[in-house]
């Protein structure tokens, strides 16, 4: 039987490369896109590539860029996909009020060219549309949890960027009769997480800080509150979001929320290091048993608007997906951890 072809945008970034992990195993032949970079970019799916002239391979990647549309209307023709997973986006919040311009291109644009593309393709019936969609589109609204039935309320250039996204997935799918979805997910980390991302920064640094290699962690706004998931839990609800009977809009959430103060305090007491706060606001601080800081607060890590409480209610997925999390909070924390300090051991090695 012939294999499903997965197209996977984004495939050097985090969710990309569990999904293509996740589509391999269950014997998909995934194409990814990358874009071209000066620096290797593909160290997070180097070890699903075979050089096609020693064996062969399930596993193949081209260049491709959210900004052109002739490479993706050429990549869809060529490689015929059945499923194409669209999670290719400059996907930093605090950046998008830096580049909004170049978010807006390559989050809202680049879908429409991709959902184009699908539409005037010669099979846009036989092809089925992932769009990352996201939590961020809630912004600061009233409403606690959040459903797709909540009004979005997009409070950054990203999360107006991304509902552009969401909105015109669902009319092309309404429009022209195209299998396009939406899985609107809240966050999601795991060891693969983007170094600039909250949850990488305080695991690394804070891990760093106790095998002495760092002094002092600089963070923003800690009192915000996200609903964190594990990654190879959401690539596995994309999938499934992709399988069902017909195209819909599914959250993906945990349904449990903690502050960045108690997303750090889980990884002092993982790491058993000695800890207590001092200060308010810009002042707060926490220092260890010598008294000295390790983690402050610094102004330049604050958005000019924070989204500050995000939690989901995916019981929609649960009900007809039949998905749900297998990781929590606690399991991330320890695999994101023991990763760095694995990480820091090779290093010393
Ligand atoms: P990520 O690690 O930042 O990966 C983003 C990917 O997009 C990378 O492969 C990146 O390439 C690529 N990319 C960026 N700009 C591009 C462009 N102009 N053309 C082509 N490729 C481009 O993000 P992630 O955490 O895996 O998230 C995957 C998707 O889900 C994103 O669309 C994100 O916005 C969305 N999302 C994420 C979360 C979450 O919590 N992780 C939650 C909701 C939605 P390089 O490797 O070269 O930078
Ligand atoms: O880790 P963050 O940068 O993630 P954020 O903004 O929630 O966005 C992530 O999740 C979205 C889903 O809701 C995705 F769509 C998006 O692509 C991305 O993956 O920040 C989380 C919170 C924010 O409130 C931020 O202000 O942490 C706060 N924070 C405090 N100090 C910090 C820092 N964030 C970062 N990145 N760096 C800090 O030093």
């Amino acid at each position: 039987m012939k294999k499903k072809v997965a197209l996977i945008t984004g495939i050097t970034g985090q969710d990309g490369s569990y999904l293509a992990e996740f589509l391999l195993k269950k014997k998909y032949k995934v194409i990814g896109l990358k874009r071209r970079s000066s620096l290797f970019n593909t160290q997070r799916v180097d070890h699903l590539y075979v050089d096609p002239l020693e064996k062969k391979t399930d596993f193949e990647l081209y260049h491709s860029d959210m900004n052109d549309g002739s490479s993706i209307i050429n990549i869809i023709n060529k490689v015929k996909p059945d499923e194409i997973y669209n999670l290719a986006a400059q996907s930093h919040v605090k950046v998008s009020f830096e580049i909004p311009e170049y978010t807006a291109n390559s989050d809202a644009l680049g879908t429409l060219r991709f959902l184009e593309a699908i539409r005037s393709s010669n099979r846009p019936k036989k092809i089925k549309f992932y769009q990352a969609s996201t939590s961020e589109m809630y912004g600061n609204c009233k409403k606690t949890p959040q459903n797709e039935k909540t009004v979005f309320n997009p409070d950054s250039p990203y999360a107006a960027a991304k509902l552009y996204a969401h909105n015109i997935t669902k009319i092309y799918r309404e429009a022209y009769g195209m299998f396009a979805a939406n899985g609107i997910l809240f966050n999601h980390e795991s060891p693969r997480r983007g170094e600039t991302f909250v949850t990488k920064k305080i695991v690394r640094g804070l891990t760093e800080i106790k095998f002495g290699i760092r002094k002092k962690l600089s963070l923003g706004n800690i009192n915000s509150k996200r609903d964190w998931g594990h990654a190879k839990d959401y690539v596995e609800g994309m999938w499934k979001i992709l399988q069902h009977n017909k195209p819909d809009d599914f959250v993906l959430a945990t349904g449990k929320q903690i502050s960045i103060r108690d997303f750090i305090v889980k990884c002092l007491r993982f790491l058993k290091l000695k800890y207590r706060f001092v200060g308010k606001g810009l002042n707060e601080k926490i220092l260890d048993d010598s008294n000295k800081v390790i983690v402050d607060i610094d102004k330049k890590y604050f958005r000019p608007i924070d989204v500050e409480n995000l939690k989901g209610d995916s019981s929609k997925a649960r009900k007809v997906l039949n998905w749900k999390p297998k990781f929590n909070i606690d399991d991330l924390v320890e695999e994101m951890c023991l990763f760095e300090i694995e990480n820091i051991k090779k290093n010393n090695d």
